[in-house]
């Protein structure tokens, strides 16, 4: 096995740590998928110490870098980050140099880099909308870990013909394809157009994490939350498949469609719990 004496402690090389891998794996599954092009789309994933200390050296930080927006709640947690203005098509054949493994300083006010963002880059450009949204969804579930954002076709294109109130757009996505309202019974949080990158949609998108796992950024993306990559992935892919029966339809008259009753059945048969105010009985 490749590994390295660092001080005192043992490492194996940081591109064999598992976490790393799923980071390469799935930039590039998205970019495949052609969701994230050029520099689209970021991930942050919370990390836990006994794991990255396999792999990385924590004793000595590369680089520390300030926040605008200071994260007490997070002091000491360890995440594995997208690169500003990295590429997904990029990350499979140079990890080190568009990811990077962090830790948010005892005071919260910075990140130390561990790993990774080779030449001085620095963390995914949407940073506060990652560490407010782990905030929020680390209160609703202790098993919270995965922050994905994604520019999903599909849901971008549904944003600029269907009504952006977010009980109605849960309830179009739940009727495209059965699975939907087992997938997510909670629904889809929607926020107003806003500019990128700043800590203004960083609270937004936040302050609906309280009560959703996903947030959809109009003519801009998705915000998908999980506790595991396969869960998070699975979720945006299941919303985009249903934006895709939306968009395929295209407005043309539906003969029929899954009815409230129906949905309301579905619910019970996979004991699942809809978002109030949504099905009418
Ligand atoms: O990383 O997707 O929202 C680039 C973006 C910004
Ligand atoms: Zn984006």
């Amino acid at each position: 096995m490749n590994t390295s004496v660092i001080g005192s402690q043992n490492y194996k090389a940081p591109v064999e740590a598992p976490f790393i891998q799923e980071m390469a794996e799935i930039t590039h599954h998205m970019w495949s998928l052609g969701w994230d092009e050029l520099n689209g789309g970021n991930i942050s994933y919370l990390l836990d110490e006994d794991e990255v200390v396999k792999y990385i050296n924590n004793k000595n930080p590369l680089r520390t870098i300030p926040l605008t927006f200071p994260v007490t709640e997070l002091a000491g947690k360890y995440f594995i980050v997208t690169g500003s203005g990295k590429y997904f098509r990029n990350v499979i054949k140079d990890p080190e140099a568009n990811l990077g493994v962090l830790r948010v300083s005892d005071n919260g006010e910075s990140v130390e880099i561990l790993w990774g963002l080779r030449d001085g880059a620095v963390p995914t450009s949407e940073l506060a909308s990652h560490f407010m949204s782990h905030m929020e969804r680390l209160k609703a579930d202790p098993s919270h870990r995965i922050v994905l954002h994604t520019h999903a076709t599909n849901v971008i294109a549904m944003t600029f013909t269907h009504d952006l109130d977010e009980l109605k757009f849960t309830k179009t996505l739940w009727q495209m394809c059965t699975e939907c309202l087992v997938v997510f019974p909670d629904g889809i949080g929607v926020i107003p157009w806003m500019v990128p990158g700043s800590n203004e949609i960083g609270r937004a998108t936040a302050g609906k994490m309280k009560d959703y796992r996903v947030v959809v950024w109009p003519h801009h993306g998705i915000f998908v939350t999980g506790a595991t990559m396969d869960a998070t992935f699975g979720l945006v892919e299941t919303i985009e498949k249903a934006a895709i029966v939306y968009n395929l339809i295209g407005g043309r008259e539906m003969k029929q469609k899954i009815t409230d009753q129906e949905l309301t059945e579905l619910a019970k048969a996979f004991k699942v719990t809809p978002r109030e105010k949504i099905l009418i009985l």
